[in-house]
């Protein structure tokens, strides 16, 4: 019979009681958000700050270089996020920092170089493949969609008893991550590991609607974004949202979802590789890029030649230049890439 957990990654059984021991051994512990966070990065912070707690830790997540949008506050403990960035906390304080859902240094921060001064032992749990394996423990399961997935496995193997504000976070984390469960990354675990988590959720159509909530803003958003698409070879979607076009509606950082446009953009069968650039200030561009045929459109690919990152289906780049050159850029490079 399986019972669900005999998929857990092997890396996550070797590591788990490395982990629980440095986490016994430590009394205050530090959990960041990454920049621009996603549910993954706040809900697996949250989850892991609740069952830190439980084990009787003083446990700080700081929100990092970014505020936590309006649309992640229903998540449980996110009133208790200290609205700082790594820089701005006494890391005297602390004697653990676990790094979540950050694939390097400037997943952190951006705000400066990033250095773990002496007292801080540094543990890495991610699933992000370009993770340079930065912490003294490091635990990177790179076939997992979600960071939450890994946590969900890894308190299973600590036998963690789920209580709903755990779960509840985790289940947002995996969700948003996997698009809705919809990316090749989900596997028949990752649905065991859903069920689970659900069992302890008591209202969980609730919980996904919030996930797909929008707001005036956000559509108006997307409305401009889908606007005016530029599709390479028949099969790569572009869109390039500029300055001017933020500016003139006066959006928030919580609107402009580059992710999500490119995500949408995947919609269009047709369409099996998708890049949404916002342009979020003069000459200065947030750039996604998804694709729903990894083996035929690796992105992480197309990430890495423009000096950014992430996974074969997720990425993501900044680039500095205008709207125009930056346009060029992609489908100069998107040809190349693909053949195209
Ligand atoms: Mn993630």
């Amino acid at each position: 019979m399986n019972d669900g957990t005999s998929d857990i990654a092997a890396s996550i059984r070797d590591k788990a009681p490395l982990i629980l021991v440095e986490i016994k051994k430590a009394s205050s512990i530090l959990l960041h958000c990454h920049p621009s966070p996603d549910p993954d990065s706040v809900g697996s912070a949250l989850a892991m700050k609740l069952v830190l707690e439980k084990m009787g830790k003083s446990v700080t997540v700081i929100a990092g270089d970014s505020p936590i949008p309006d649309a992640f506050m229903h998540f449980p403990g996110a009133k208790d996020i200290i609205a700082k960035n790594y820089f701005e906390i006494d890391l005297a304080k602390f004697d653990l920092f676990i790094a979540q859902d950050s694939g390097g240094l400037s997943l952190i921060s951006r705000k400066g170089p990033v250095i773990f001064p002496p007292n801080l032992y540094t543990i890495v749990i991610d699933h992000h493949a370009t993770n340079s394996g930065y912490g003294k423990i490091n635990l990177i399961e790179v076939s997992y969609p979600a960071t939450a997935q890994v946590l969900a496995d890894l308190f299973s193997v600590w036998g963690i008893a789920l209580d709903e504000g755990v779960a509840t976070n985790l289940f947002a984390g995996i969700y948003s991550d996997t698009g809705g469960l919809r990316y090749s990354s989900v596997t028949a675990h990752t649905y065991s590991v859903m069920a689970d988590l659900a069992a302890h959720i008591h209202d969980i159509s609730t919980l996904i609607r919030k996930m797909h909530s929008n707001t005036p803003g956000a559509l108006r958003f997307q409305s401009i974004a889908l606007k005016d698409i530029d599709v390479i070879g028949g099969k790569f979607a572009l869109s390039i949202v500029p300055y001017s076009a933020i500016s003139e509606y006066g959006f928030v950082e919580d609107e402009i979802s580059a992710a999500m446009i490119a995500s949408f953009m995947l919609s269009v069968p047709q369409w099996i590789a998708s890049a949404c650039g916002v342009e979020i200030e003069p000459g200065n561009f947030k750039i996604s890029f998804r694709s729903s045929d990894e083996k035929l459109c690796d992105v992480s690919i197309l990430a890495a030649a423009l000096g950014g990152g992430g996974h074969k289906a997720a990425s993501a780049a900044r680039l500095s230049m205008s709207a125009e050159e930056a346009k060029k850029l992609v489908v100069a490079k998107a040809k190349e890439l693909y053949n195209l």
